[in-house]
């Protein structure tokens, strides 16, 4: 079966989606996500000026053999921009795969090891009240487990709160990046409050989650972890900037509060010193951003050898066509831990149609043939390109933080 055409979509229902569209002899069509929030044009031009032009005739059933020759062929390795390109190959091609064989992928990677996939929700709030009231909604609809996130008193802007009230938070705005303001004592302060009050109201039966967002020193990680030990957290997530690995050794002298990371990977070998020398608990890469289906297989696989459970990135910027994608490898890996729903915005299923369903906070990617998201065209031409830029942190001296 031979690729015929290779297309990129780029859509902007609620926020901004790159879609791979690959079409064969047989006139199966393959969807791929390629959606990098922030630098989506980056890999539009990657996959249209240097991807699509090698894919045409090429055997739509060879997967692992053309992710090879995408990524030893280009000589330079890894990095956001390749390895969201290559996944948004290697998606649509298992989407063909599966469409091929007549069966949803989550059966070619080796059947449903589990009857659903446990998902987290977002809540948070402008307030305390608010975030808890945002809470108790997730659980009466539901959810097993819940990140919470809440605005800080005294700071104006905090990531992962949605602003007026209950909603899909959007980071991304503007023509140029946002820019907000973060102090870390406040924050080190008022987040044990913030979880304590969770677990004051809702008890410990809720799987309870938090990100940090890469914005502790080690040093500073390690006693957050400390004090939020008997909040029993199911993972703090991405306590320190996720480039310095080294980092997390130090974290894990200081707490037994689960660690997790890695929604910035973008291939194994990012994770390879994490997992192997067991530094965290979850790995968080992204089906879309790390390489593809074939490739966080892999990461999985490694991850499993040391007793390291999958988490993985789940945001709204990462389009429906990842998030199947992810359900299904979530289905099948032995060493699944949990994955991230945030949803998408309402526009979004105008132009994706899913097959997904939520029962009891499981979630199943249902059995259409191959991943089970369609992409409308006609629709996706409805809502144009919209840039966007994720903001910028800064102190309040003024000097740029991570974000
Ligand atoms: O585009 C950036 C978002 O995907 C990221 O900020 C979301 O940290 C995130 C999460 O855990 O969902
Ligand atoms: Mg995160």
């Amino acid at each position: 079966m031979k690729i015929v055409g290779a297309d990129v979509l780029i859509t902007a229902p609620g926020r901004n989606y790159v879609t791979l569209k690959i079409t064969t002899d047989e006139g199966l069509v393959g969807w791929g996500d390629a959606t990098l929030n922030g630098r989506e044009l980056a890999v539009a031009s990657y996959l249209r000026d240097h991807i699509c032009p090698q894919l045409i005739g090429r055997d739509a059933h060879q997967i692992e053999d053309t992710w090879q020759y995408l990524y030893k062929g280009a000589y330079w390795r890894r990095g956001p921009v390749t390895m969201t390109a290559i996944a948004a190959v290697d998606i649509a091609l298992w989407d063909i795969k599966g469409k091929a064989a007549g069966l949803p992928v989550y059966q070619l990677l080796g059947g449903a090891a589990r009857d659903g996939v446990m998902v987290y929700g977002h809540a948070s709030g402008e307030s305390l009240d608010e975030m808890l009231d945002d809470f108790a909604g997730y659980l009466d609809s539901g959810y097993r487990a819940v990140r919470a996130q809440c605005a800080i008193p005294g700071m104006d802007t905090v990531y992962g709160v949605h602003r007026g009230g209950a909603g899909l938070y959007e980071p991304a705005s503007g023509h140029l990046p946002a820019e907000e303001t973060w102090e870390t004592g406040p924050y080190l302060r008022f987040a044990p409050r913030m979880l304590g009050a969770v677990r004051e109201r809702f008890g410990f039966d809720v799987h309870l989650l938090h990100d940090v967002h890469h914005r502790l020193s080690p040093i500073e990680a390690g006693r957050l972890g400390k004090d939020l030990e008997e909040h029993r957290l199911f993972w703090m997530e991405d306590a320190t900037p996720a480039e310095d690995q080294d980092a997390f050794r130090l974290i894990r002298q200081h707490t037994t509060t689960p660690l997790a990371v890695g929604e910035v990977f973008n291939s194994i070998w990012d994770c390879q010193q994490l997992i192997t020398e067991r530094l965290i608990d979850y790995i968080r890469t992204s089906v879309s951003h790390a390489g593809g289906i074939s490739h966080l297989r892999k990461i999985f696989s490694l991850a499993e050898l040391y007793g390291v459970r999958t988490g993985s990135h789940g945001a709204g910027d990462l389009s429906p066509v990842s998030f199947a994608a992810a359900l299904h490898v979530d289905m099948a890996v032995p060493n699944f831990g949990i994955q991230e729903y945030m949803g998408h915005r309402a526009p979004a299923e105008e132009v994706f149609h899913t097959n997904w369903t939520f029962r009891n906070g499981l979630m199943h990617p249902g059995d259409a043939p191959g991943l089970g998201v369609e992409v409308d065209e006609d629709a996706a031409a409805r809502f144009p390109y919209d840039p966007k830029f994720l903001p910028v942190n800064r102190r309040t001296d003024g000097s740029v933080h991570d974000w």
